[in-house]
Formats: structure tokens, sequence, C-alpha cells
């Protein structure tokens, strides 16, 4: 729970405009000892993710009060020192004495546990869930932590140790306007790293700026000089643009708005024609669900409902058409952002909404707003309805064309679906194994002979598959390639996925270390991140990491995976080495291959993760899609990131 939380401006706040706000709405539980013994109960965990943890909570807080209407600007400096440092120009942290201890306020929200604000029927939490545990849990978690408050007209400040105070609230001189100032450095007792990651921070900043478009927040890293200010007045509509920049859109986005007595809810969507997957990015009082969940269940069913009723009225579908809502959502990139009172978080990740009153609500302002969209714009509704169709009729052929090709190869291979290529491993339980997915004929046999064909499969793909990002889903799911890969992975795709078929645990891509094999990566990584997304979120996905070279004294040889390791074995080994640089996997005969790439007690694989939604699916729209310019800027703007990636 976050220690105070605001309505937004849309539901009467339960405070009026005059800072009624006194101590006594502060509720007490208990103290502050056990947060230091169990950090992970309050914040997940003590490594980089719990450390960041710490910024969200102070923000959220900032937020908190920008939804009440009371802040318009927040600042976040990454000090030298360690400590960061996030201000805000709300209405400051109460500095009255509160009643039942006999102490200021702020020293009573930054010393005890659960000081939460009144409970309130019409106060939604920014942060209920994943955040939202106050800020004396990050008060509790620092070895110092400086607050400074603009209120009654005064500067006041006081300094924490370890979560105690080190010394009395004090008045430190005149102050014009109000706002809070929190420096802390982290205990690095506590945390298994202290060190703060810029993009991290940028990356919250940034979907934080989009879902609250009348805050700017202004992020400076004093350790390398970066800053960057983010500020999208125009808010989730913007963020669809910005998500769909490589794309070739059909319409300017729909914006959808409305609340009822249990939420506030705000979508912007836009249909774009050169991506045939669905983007909806969904999020409950500013935290990403990325699992959905009753929000998102409601968007979906009655966009369905909503264009299938006004395409049938507007004779463009006939009853009998059968479009599903597969066809509705093609090309489809949403924004869904809601705001609920208590919202329950569900499944493993707590990124999921549960609250079933929700579903409703979306599906009701869904319905009525999107069809007065349609009706005021009938030119882009004909656009959307037309694609839909195609999108429909499509699938069809593809379903036609797939049971001809099915039956074909189900005759042809005596009942098995699985690819001929494919090297399968004779371990049958799936978590304990593994796919090898090569680039090319040759590598694919040296593999083949190297590995260990207990757990180990491997499937060769012959030269580049296609571009997922710019071909049509027709062309994806006719090309071989492709095919060889949906039926030895076994999960299928999109509305059919189903993790529970899924026939191997780890999915190692290995490619040379070139720059053909970087682009052979960055294919399959966007076809599984479209297609089969929960194969990345749930981390079944790896890169695996040949050695650039091979260095070798007399008897003795060291395989290198960087240029710098290189460099430390040479200046080890002194003369007389030999370098033998790879420049792909064919050069090395099966044992090597064995021994470098492939062996789980000596290998190096890289597992790729999904850090933040809205930069994952904007770099593939702009790598893969079909706009040259958005993609050459991006490529300009982020070289050194990309460097390895040939697009
Ligand atoms: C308690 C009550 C009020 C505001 C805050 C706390 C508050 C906390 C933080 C943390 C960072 N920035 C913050 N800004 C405000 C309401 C104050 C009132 O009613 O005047």
């Amino acid at each position: 729970m976050t220690a105070y939380s605001y309505s937004d401006m849309e539901i009467k706040s339960e405070f009026d405009k005059n800072s009624s706000y006194t101590a006594k709405d502060i509720k007490v539980l208990e103290g502050l000892e056990p947060v230091r013994k169990r950090p992970s109960m309050y914040i997940g965990s003590t490594d980089e993710r719990g450390l960041h943890h710490l910024i969200n909570e102070v923000v959220d807080n900032c937020i908190d009060e920008a939804m009440a209407g009371y802040c318009t600007n927040i600042e976040i400096i990454i000090h030298t020192d360690g400590s960061i440092s996030i201000s805000d120009n709300g209405r400051g942290i109460p500095v009255d004495i509160h009643e039942k201890y006999g102490k200021p306020a702020v020293e009573v929200v930054m010393t005890i546990l659960h000081s939460g604000g009144k409970f309130d029927k019409n106060v939604y939490k920014v942060s209920g869930g994943l955040h939202g545990v106050g800020i004396h849990v990050v008060n509790a978690l620092s070895e110092w932590l400086e607050v400074m408050i603009k209120r009654n007209g005064k500067v006041y400040i006081q300094r924490y140790e370890t979560g105690k105070p080190a010394n009395e609230l004090t008045v430190i001189g005149e102050a014009t306007g109000t706002g809070t100032n929190i420096r802390f450095k982290p205990d690095n007792t506590i945390f298994e790293t202290v060190k703060f990651s810029y993009e991290t921070i940028i990356n919250r900043a940034r979907e934080l700026s989009f879902l609250h478009p009348y805050i700017a927040i202004h992020v400076k890293d004093e350790r390398s000089n970066k800053e960057e200010v983010f500020h999208h007045e125009g808010g989730i509509v913007e963020l669809v643009d910005y998500l769909t920049t490589g794309n070739v859109p059909l319409h300017k986005p729909i914006y959808i708005n409305g609340s009822r007595e249990e939420c506030v809810v705000e979508i912007a969507m836009k249909y774009v024609t050169d991506r045939e997957s669905e983007e909806i990015l969904s999020f409950v009082n500013s935290i990403n669900t990325v699992d959905g969940g009753t929000h998102v269940t409601g968007f979906r069913s009655s966009l369905t409902k909503t264009f299938i009723s006004y395409g049938i009225k507007n004779k463009i579908f006939k009853e009998s058409d059968g479009i599903s809502g597969e066809d509705v959502r093609n090309g489809l990139t949403a924004v869904i952002s809601t705001k609920v009172i208590d919202p329950q978080f569900e499944g493993q990740t707590k990124a999921k909404l549960g609250n079933s009153a929700v579903r409703g609500v979306v599906e009701s302002i869904t319905s009525e707003m999107l069809y007065t969209y349609m009706e005021e714009h009938p030119a882009d509704a004909t656009k959307i309805l037309n694609k839909i169709k195609i999108n429909f009729e499509v699938r069809e052929a593809v379903k036609r064309a797939k049971e001809q090709e099915l039956a074909k190869r189900k005759s042809l291979l005596e009942g098995t679906l699985l690819p001929w290529k494919l090297a399968d491993c004779s371990e049958r339980d799936p978590s304990k194994t593994e796919l090898f997915i090569v680039e090319g004929d040759s590598a694919g046999g040296s593999a083949k002979q190297g590995r260990m064909r207990s757990f180990q499969a491997i499937l060769p793909l012959k030269g580049k598959i296609l571009n997922i990002e710019k071909a049509t889903a027709d062309r994806i799911f006719n090309s071989d390639e492709i095919k060889a890969l949906i039926s030895t992975i076994g999960t299928s795709t999109q509305e059919t996925f189903d993790i529970s078929k899924l026939r191997y645990n780890r999915i190692i891509i290995m490619t040379d270390a070139d720059v053909d094999g970087s682009h052979i990566i960055t294919l399959l990584l966007t076809f599984f991140f479209r297609y089969m997304k929960p194969l990345v979120e749930n981390g079944h996905i790896f890169i695996a990491q040949p050695p650039l070279y091979r260095i070798s004294k007399g008897k003795e040889t060291v395989y290198c995976y960087s240029d710098d390791e290189k460099n430390q074995q040479v200046a080890k080994y002194g003369d007389n080495v030999a370098i033998q640089r790879y420049k792909g996997l064919g050069e090395m005969n099966p044992h090597q291959l064995w021994e470098t790439t492939m062996d789980p007690a000596k290998r190096l694989i890289i597992k790729m993760v999904i850090e933040d939604a809205i930069e994952a699916d904007r770099l593939f729209s702009i790598l893969m899609g079909s706009k040259v310019d958005e993609r050459r800027k991006y490529i300009e703007e982020h070289a050194s990131e990309v460097r390895n990636l040939d697009v």
C-alpha cells in the first residue's frame, strides 16, 4: 500500500484543497525493524530490481500528489556519491504534530511501518500490489535519507540513518511554493548492488510520462551527465503513436475514456497495415499488467462485438461471416490505462488484474465510445472494417491451405508432424530438454554430431527466415522454416498458444558471431516476440555465445568469448601463442562445438528477457517494420547499442 494516495481528478477527493489532511489521519501499526530483517518481504528482492523499487516507491508518492492535482514536476537526480534524490512540487509531506506520537507527521511517515492514509473508497492507489509499501520502507533500507519539505512558507529538513531520525525536524528558511525532496543512499549491507541504472529509471519515467500527461519528469545522471525530460501532453494517444513509429498507420489513433464508480478507463488504439500481430499494453494504476486481466478481457470482447455489429449494420460483413476476435485485433496497437480502487493482482508475477467488476465497466465504456466514434468518423470506420474483413478472408485461406498441407504431411510422415530436419533428443520430459536452432546445414551437421543426444535436439534452419514484421500472416505461416519451427516447439502461436505443449525447456539460438548471425537472431527474436511472447516472458529463449578465438600454446588451449578476454589470455601466455579467430560455427569440429558452445557445464548462453514492454515493442516495430527512415534514425541514435544488428 502506498502511504498516501489521492483520487484522480475525476473523482471527488476525500480531502478538500486546503490541506485538510492532518496527522491524525495516519494509521499506525508497527516499527521498522521487520523491514531491515526481511527486506525481500517488502520490496521483492535485494537485487537490482529491489534497489530500483525504492525509487518507484518515492516516485509513486509524487504521482499520487500529481493525480490529486497538486504536482506538475518531478525531478530525479542520480548523484555521484551513490545517493539519489527525488523532488516534486506537490503539497509537501505534512509537518504538523501527530496527536498520538507527539512527533511531526513526516517523522511518523518515515519511521512507522504501515502508516497509511485514511482508508477511503474514493482513493486510487498508484501502486497497489507491485510497489506500494510506503516510503518508510525506503527509509528503513537506506544508509541515510534526508527529506526537505517546503510547506507553510517554510523549508523543513530532517535526516535519518538506517531508518532512525538523526536529528529533529528543523526549519532552515523561508519557502516560496510547496514540495518535497527526498534524497537517500541505499544501504550496501542490505542490497547486493547499490548501483542505480539510468536506463531502468528513464524507462519507468517515460512510461509514467505517457500515463500522466500533465507531469514533466526530469531525470539527471550526475555520474555521466546524461539527462532527459519526459513530458507527453498527448498521453496514451501519443504512446500509441510512439509504439507504432516504424509502422504504416491506417488511421489516426482513436481515444476512448470514461468512468464508473469502480474505475476510470482510458484507451488509445490504432491499426497499422504493415504488421499482422496485435499489441495490447495495459496498465492498472500506472502499473504495467504484463499478463493482462479483466480490463484487457473487457476491452477485447467489446472490440469484437462492437466492430461486428457495426459491420453487419453497415453491410460490410454478413451475419454468416464468422469473423473472430483474432481478425478484429490483427494489426492493432492499443494502450489501456485503468484506475481501480483496491486492485486485486493475481498470478505468479502479480501482473494480472483480477477484479471482475472491471471487465464489465471497460466493456461498456469501450462499446459506447467506439460506436459513437465510428458514427462520427465513417471514413475511418470503413477502413478498419475493410481491414478486418481482409484479415478474416486471409485467415480462412490460410486455414484451408494449412489443412491441406497438414493432411499431406500426415500421410508423408506417417502421423508425425515433426519436420524431417529435426534431430530430436531421446528424453521425453520437456523440463529437461534443450532445442538448438542452428543456422545453416553445415553447422547443423556439426551440432548434430557434437550434441548430447539424450537431452539436446537440433533444428537447422536454412538461410534467413522471413522478416516477420513485414511479411503477412499468410506468407509467414506458409514458410517452411516457420512451419518447422512451430511444429518443433509444439506450443502453437498467438491465440492457440499453449505453454503446456512446450517440447523443450530451453530454446537456444546458435548462429555465427557475425552480421548475418545477428540478423538471424533478430528475425527469430521478432518471431518469438510477436507470435510466442510467453516463451520470451517466461525465460525460455536463449542465445548461444560461440567463442571468438581459440588460443593455444603447446598442449594448452583456451577459448575466448570477447576481445578483452583474448587480450588478457595472450598477455598471460606471452610469446608464441597461436591465435585462431573463428568466423563461423562451421570452423569448429563437432567436439569443439560441444566443448565451447553446447556443454551446459562450460558454455555461455544469454537469456532473453523483456525489461521494458514499451521499448521492446517499439524496437521491434522500428527494426523490422517497413519505414526505412525511422529505422535509420533509430540506429543513428542508438548506434552503440545496435552495433551488432544488421537491419
Ligand atoms: C502525506 C499527506 C499528504 C502528502 C504527502 C504525504 C506527500 C508525500 C510525498 C512523498 C513524496 N512526495 C510527496 N508529496 C506529498 C497530503 C498533504 C496535504 O493534505 O496537504
